[in-house]
């Protein structure tokens, strides 16, 4: 796209974007979802050595799918099939591979001290394993990468996988379904790929998280089979799988314990996320702790606790194998030995989190064909008045992640917390939303309750990462849902990249460290605060002759001269 076709984008993208919210201000419905203690705003800071980062990863940004000896991931594999909307792929995706350079000016120019990101496996170790070859043009990117970071003073946080198996791996040995009961070769090879990972870089990466997202993997992945490698398997596949990723992660834990931490001096966890279950009613409280337990505590028990699966896991696992007429559970068991070097594995807990449910209690009814859903014995809905993000799953309930980041606390004895992954998804539409209010709210109103978590609740909480850093290839949805802090245009051979509003808004915010009582971003924030609650002034403290419509719009023409400057400098 030339500068002037990408300027008229942006012009027109900010005018109607401006034009629809000034509308949208007028016909909004009184909405009874805010709650005046609960959703006030909280002035103050993060502690002073608070982290902020944004995240990306390998198969969603880099393209390059098959240059020099990088082998076929799952993913290319899925993507090539057509089964991704509007048969999409990440052959190219947002081009990272070559233009990394840029992707760190980006963060440069924001301010961001913190980069996470993920290394595709099949890029360093074609086939997985590293007897059978290493690709060094692989390994000299991330190198390159690395020191790109470090060069400009930003700290790399590593994901060694997130989600792009090698497909050799999954054809030799069934991936992550590989013979659970027993110590087993996968274990092995995600290990020597850890380690080759520490040897190579570990002198310069000091964050370590070894597996983004498990209960995506296992549930998605190797149960419905919707994702890659869409093995269908929804009665027992997730836990196999689960089970054998936790005894990777654990292996790679104990390889950096025992061969690396001495010298190195980094930190190593893994990323678990998990959507806040909120009960429907009273009556609904221990099966919205069931909800919990099913998604997060499947593996951040075993991890985080004691080695092994929530207590009511098992005990609803053994009763369905009872009514099934099955001699043994579904859910897998780990071996005395296993627990003990299950335990105890992660320096911080990696917690990623966009949204909340609704749970009913479904309690108890047998039914024909079992799978993760049906296990919890639970039913999930939604508010009426929760907003909504382009994506499907995704509605917007800021004060979810607080009560979440307390239940971790309480649950887990306290942990390090790193916010690995919170954002929302826009829809790709024309004109281009540039002017991303509804992200910058998301960010406002999910970043001002995770302050709570950590300054009213005490919650450990370190670090908070922004999803993401740009638009990207958004698995099955393709490049339909847009993440990113910055707009690519997927069209544009160069991949250009241009920053969004929120990019602004979030430079602001990590230059605050919060929300201080009287800086200037603050009072933007005060005066935006009504409306990013979908509701007034008025609504809440009463009739105020109409003066929180004109801080609402007066807000407005605070946002509008920051994105018109900040895309003159840019
Ligand atoms: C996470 N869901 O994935 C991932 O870590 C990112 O790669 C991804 O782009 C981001 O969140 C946004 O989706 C999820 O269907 C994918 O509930 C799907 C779901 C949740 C998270």
């Amino acid at each position: 796209m030339s500068a002037t076709a990408s300027d008229s984008i942006m012009e027109t993208g900010t005018f109607v974007n401006c034009f629809l919210l000034v509308i949208s201000l007028v016909i909004i419905p009184v909405n009874g979802g805010y709650d005046k203690e609960r959703d006030a705003l909280l002035k103050g800071t993060f502690p002073q050595d608070f982290i902020w980062s944004s995240a990306t990863a390998a198969y969603q940004i880099e393209g390059a799918w098959n240059v020099s000896d990088k082998g076929p991931s799952v993913w290319d594999t899925l993507a090539h099939q057509g089964r991704v909307y509007n048969q999409d792929t990440g052959d190219v995706a947002c081009d990272s591979y070559h233009k990394y350079p840029e992707d760190v000016a980006l963060m440069k120019q924001m301010g961001l001290k913190y980069y996470r990101f993920s290394i595709s496996w099949p890029r360093i170790f074609p086939t997985g394993e590293q007897q059978d070859g290493v690709n060094q043009d692989g390994v000299d990117y991330y190198n390159r990468l690395i020191d790109e970071l470090i060069v400009n003073d930003i700290q790399p946080m590593v994901t060694l996988f997130h989600w792009d198996l090698p497909q050799v791996l999954q054809d030799r040995y069934g991936g992550f379904l590989n013979n659970h009961t027993n110590t087993t070769v996968i274990h092995d090879l995600f290990g020597d790929y850890a380690r080759f990972l520490y040897q190579n870089y570990g002198d310069r990466v000091k964050y370590w998280i070894t597996f983004n997202e498990p209960w995506i993997t296992a549930w998605l992945g190797y149960g419905i089979g919707n994702f890659a490698p869409q093995h269908n398997e929804p009665a027992e596949g997730q836990y196999k799988a689960a089970h054998n990723i936790i005894l990777s992660h654990a292996k790679a834990y104990h390889i950096y314990d025992d061969e690396f931490r001495a010298a190195q001096g980094g930190q190593v966890g893994i990323t678990l996320n998990c959507d806040w279950g909120t009960p429907k009613t009273p009556a609904d409280a221990d099966a919205a702790l069931r909800y919990v337990q099913f998604f997060l505590g499947w593996f951040a028990h075993p991890i985080y606790k004691n080695g092994d699966y929530p207590e009511v896991m098992k005990t609803t696992m053994a009763r369905k194998a009872q009514e099934e007429g099955r001699t043994t559970s579904r859910l897998p068991e780990f071996t005395p030995e296993q627990k003990l070097s299950i335990s105890g594995t992660g320096d911080f807990f990696g917690l990623n989190h966009y949204t909340t449910v609704e749970v009913t209690d479904a309690c108890c009814t047998p039914i024909e064909n079992p799978n993760y859903d049906t296990d919890k014995d639970v039913g999930t809905g939604h508010a009426p008045d929760w907003p909504r993000a382009a994506s499907s799953w995704l509605y917007v309930v800021p004060w979810g992640i607080r009560n979440l980041l307390g239940f971790i606390k309480e649950e887990y004895g306290d942990p390090e917390i790193y916010v690995t992954e919170n954002g929302r998804s826009d829809h790709d539409q024309d004109p281009a939303i540039m002017m991303d209010m509804e992200r910058i709210c998301y960010y406002m109103m999910y970043t001002n309750e995770v302050m709570k978590a950590s300054n009213m609740d005490n919650v450990k909480v370190k670090a908070y990462t922004a999803w993401s850093l740009l638009d990207n290839f958004e698995w099955l949805s393709g490049y339909s849902e847009r993440f990113g802090l910055h707009y690519v245009d997927f069209n544009d051979p160069t991949r250009t990249r241009y920053p969004k509003a929120s990019s602004v808004f979030f430079k602001q915010l990590v230059r605050n460290n919060g929300y201080p009582e009287g800086s200037e971003f603050t009072k933007y924030v005060e005066n935006m605060w009504y409306f990013c609650h979908n509701t007034t002034e008025a609504e809440v403290n009463g009739y105020t002759g109409g003066a929180s419509q004109i801080s609402s719009l007066f807000s407005l023409f605070l946002a509008i001269p920051m994105m018109i400057a900040y895309s003159l400098i840019a």
